[in-house]
């Protein structure tokens, strides 16, 4: 099958299609970014929600509830919780699925799980990817559990439209050791389990510490209580959810919110794909293992070593982007010395290439720490013409 008919299959809303696209980003495939390719300018965006707490206030719980109060609206609901990756297997819990049954046998709803494979802040790197398969798919909300891990869940609010900080009863003066940055990301604070003792103490601390410090968009946050085991003050919530989009929407919020999404998402897919082509280019053969060598002996500090790998020069001048196939064919720079001035010539100036060579011959084995036989090597592919019309990098 084809990428244009896959792409077809998935914005008619087959559920196989979007599941094998979803494996297809969550692991990296070509398949996957060809897909995204397609799928992007199609998809319509959704309204995405992101819910985080620390574990066990009732996220997924709440998350069902919230599903099935905007099935009764009639719109489609993406569902992607993130799952903590076993540090040995390497593989999710999935308890999250368990906690939405409700929610199984309705077409209207999709729900993935997705492990965090060890990233920090709450959310699995695939996410964004996940989300834009979702709203191809045709979902209208899509709602993002992160993962417990307490209070380092703040790239949610990076990807979500709108997000709901949960905290439970029995919490007290612990608000107040919330991180600031928790904190800031909650445009709707909800106080579920709110059937426990305890509630009222909750909502007075966080207005107090929404008094102090308020935020700079003009938006209130709301304190909302929830009972998510019975869909209490779930109506509430989506009521709440959508006037803060309402208020997004004719604030320049809405437009500051996508702004910083894309940014995020852009410089993400940067570092990304720029170390991967370190990796690819400078890593080679087990490369790295000589350096962790040469750290963990104290023969050389880490930064010097990344220095070199990316190949900046010790004037500071960056070369990592020239290669080859970059500089013009009679002009190719010395292969051994980032700080040799000397432009290598092609063939036609052979005797120039050699005097450039030798001179930095002498510099590199200076500068490096490396044997006798690594040097005559080195030595004999500057001398060879094939050398000289090569690469530098
Ligand atoms: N009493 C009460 N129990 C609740 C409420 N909401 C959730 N629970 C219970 O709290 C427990 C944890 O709920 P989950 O929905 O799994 O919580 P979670 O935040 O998704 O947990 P993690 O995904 O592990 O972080 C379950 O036993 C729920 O039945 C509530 O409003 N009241
Ligand atoms: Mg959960």
């Amino acid at each position: 099958m084809s990428y244009e008919e896959w792409a077809k299959q998935i914005l008619a809303g087959d559920r196989r299609a979007t599941a094998r696209a979803i494996s297809a980003v969550e692991n990296g495939e070509a398949a996957g970014v060809a897909l995204l390719k397609l799928l992007f300018p199609k998809a319509s965006p959704a309204c995405v929600i992101g819910i985080t707490g620390s574990p066990g206030v009732g996220k997924s719980t709440l998350v069902e509830k919230l599903a099935l109060e905007y099935r009764r609206q009639g719109s489609r609901v993406g569902i992607v919780a993130v799952d903590p990756s076993s540090p040995f297997s390497g593989g999710a819990i999935l308890g999250d699925r368990i906690r939405m049954q409700g929610l199984s046998g309705d077409e209207g709803v999709y729900i993935r799980s997705m492990a965090t494979r060890g990233q920090l802040g709450g959310l699995a790197p695939a996410a964004h990817d996940v989300v834009t398969i979702l709203e191809a798919a045709g979902c209208q909300v899509v709602l993002i559990e992160t993962v417990g891990v307490g209070q380092d869940e703040v790239e949610v609010a990076r990807l979500a439209d709108a997000t709901a900080l949960l905290l439970v009863p029995g919490m007290g003066d612990d608000v107040q050791t919330f991180k600031a940055g928790v904190m800031e990301i909650a445009d709707v604070f909800v106080i579920n389990k709110a059937d426990r003792p305890g509630a009222d103490r909750v909502e007075q601390e966080v207005a107090a510490m929404l008094s102090i410090g308020p935020r700079t968009d003009a938006w209130h946050p709301p304190i909302l209580k929830t009972v998510a085991t019975t869909a209490e003050g779930i109506a509430a919530l989506r009521d709440a959810l959508d006037r803060f989009r309402v208020f997004g929407q004719s604030s320049a919020l809405s437009v500051q919110r996508q702004q910083a999404k894309c940014r995020v998402r852009l410089l993400e897919l940067l570092r990304q794909t720029l170390f991967e082509k370190v990796v690819a280019e400078r890593l080679r053969d087990g490369l790295i293992d000589r350096y962790v060598d040469e750290v963990r002996e104290r023969r050389r500090d880490p930064h010097s070593v990344v220095e070199e790998i990316v190949g900046e020069s010790r004037r500071g001048e960056s070369t990592f982007t020239t290669s080859a196939s970059q500089l013009s064919p009679s002009r190719r720079r010395c292969r051994f010395s980032n700080t040799c001035s000397a432009a290598v010539r092609t063939r036609k100036n052979w005797s120039r290439t050699r005097r450039c060579a030798s001179r930095c011959l002498r510099w590199a084995r200076a500068a490096s720490s490396c044997s006798r036989r690594q040097r005559r090597t080195r030595r004999s592919r500057a001398l060879s013409p094939s050398a000289a019309r090569g690469s530098i990098t």
